[in-house]
């Protein structure tokens, strides 16, 4: 598979025109681009140009809305609330960004709850730019059933991800961003592509048995919670914190059956932002630096995170690595 380079701003760039012919508003093109190619340049493969057909599709179907106008509710004095329209949640964020950072100026905490919103992306870059400046930061998104509950016979939770960044004295945040089932859904996509198979333990098949083919996991199998009922606990309480608190489906509660190409999950999303200036960790980025070091010290020397910055500052030195194959069907839908 031959791969080419592009520079980040010219990936952008023809992202944003392709969201752009394919059904969004400007600003959620712009937000979504940004997003996908950050994705792509990081080496989050799930997450980057290989989503492309994924939201397009789910475009063409109508079962979300490109040009949704995302409405920022003042719930309380630590509380927004963004109604995304049936839209993408990124551009909500977006939306209820500057007033979530005044209300955790202002309390030292604060939270935004996004409903009625599709999330299609990696996590962690709704998380890391609060890092960036100097808060803590949580995010929880649930998606579509595909994952047994432990113990259970049936998917009921979506894959979940919960991703957290801190600041960190002298480096880049220390961000983590995971399914809370055994591989994300998109994992599982490209194993089936590039025909591997997967460890024991990440999947069942359409009859509930035990596989390591992503093709019976994708073909009426499901996926299974990492760590067993400890990572279901996690599924669950993000189902809780991503769904119910923010009013948005749960991911067994909605039915794309009836938009046929429809890949976003229609749920919710929560962040939960934190000043830790305002508390006795006053120092709180030279703590984080402290706990890293000492991680280091018993031999953890690969913290999370690390990989993608490393891809990072290599795809800024050479550009983004893109397949030819993909630049190509990237250019082709503008035409
Ligand atoms: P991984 O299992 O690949 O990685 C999870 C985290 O662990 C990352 O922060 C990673 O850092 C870190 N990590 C990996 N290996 C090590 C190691 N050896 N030592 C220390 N840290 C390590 O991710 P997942 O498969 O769980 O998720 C992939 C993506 O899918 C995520 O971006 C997630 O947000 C996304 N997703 C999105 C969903 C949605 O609904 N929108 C649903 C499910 C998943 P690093 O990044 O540096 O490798
Ligand atoms: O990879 O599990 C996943 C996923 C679900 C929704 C977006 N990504």
């Amino acid at each position: 598979m031959s791969q080419e380079r592009i520079p980040f701003d010219e990936l952008v760039s023809l992202l944003t025109q392709v969201f752009r012919r394919h059904g969004t508003s400007e600003t959620a093109a712009d937000v979504l681009a940004r997003n996908c190619a950050s994705a792509q340049r990081d080496g989050s493969d799930s997450h980057g140009v290989f989503r492309m057909p994924g939201y397009l599709s789910t475009l063409a179907s109508g079962w979300v809305d490109g040009n949704a106008q995302p409405v920022v509710e003042d719930c309380a004095p630590g509380f927004v609330a963004v109604d995304a329209g049936n839209g993408f949640a990124q551009p909500a964020l977006e939306a209820g960004r500057e007033l979530l950072l005044e209300k955790v100026r202002q309390n030292g905490i604060a939270l935004m709850a996004i409903r009625n919103s599709h999330h299609f992306a990696a996590l962690w870059p709704d998380v890391e730019p609060f890092a960036r400046q100097g808060l803590v930061a949580l995010a929880l998104v649930n998606s579509m059933a595909c994952v047994v509950p432990a113990g259970g016979r049936k998917p009921l939770f979506g894959t979940n991800p919960i991703s957290f960044a801190a600041p960190r004295t002298g480096h880049d945040p220390l961000v983590f961003d995971l399914a809370t089932c055994a591989i994300a859904h998109g994992d599982v996509q490209i194993a089936a592509k590039e025909g591997k198979t997967l460890p024991e333990g990440y999947g069942v098949d359409a009859d509930g048995q035990p596989t390591c083919d992503p093709e019976k996991i994708l073909d009426g199998g499901a996926l299974l919670p990492f760590g067993g009922y400890k990572g279901s606990a996690l599924s669950m309480m993000v189902e809780l914190m991503a769904a119910a608190l923010t009013g948005g489906n749960f991911s067994f509660e909605f039915d794309w059956s009836g938009h046929p190409g429809a890949k976003t999950p229609w749920t919710g999303e929560l962040l939960i932002v934190i000043d830790p200036a305002r508390g006795a960790g006053s120092n709180f980025a030279d703590r984080t630096e402290t706990l890293v070091q000492a991680m280091v010290g018993v031999g953890q020397t690969r913290q999370p995170g690390d990989r993608r910055y490393r891809q990072r500052a290599e795809s800024q030195r050479l550009g983004v690595a893109i397949t030819a194959a993909d630049l190509a069907y990237l250019k082709g839908l503008l035409d």
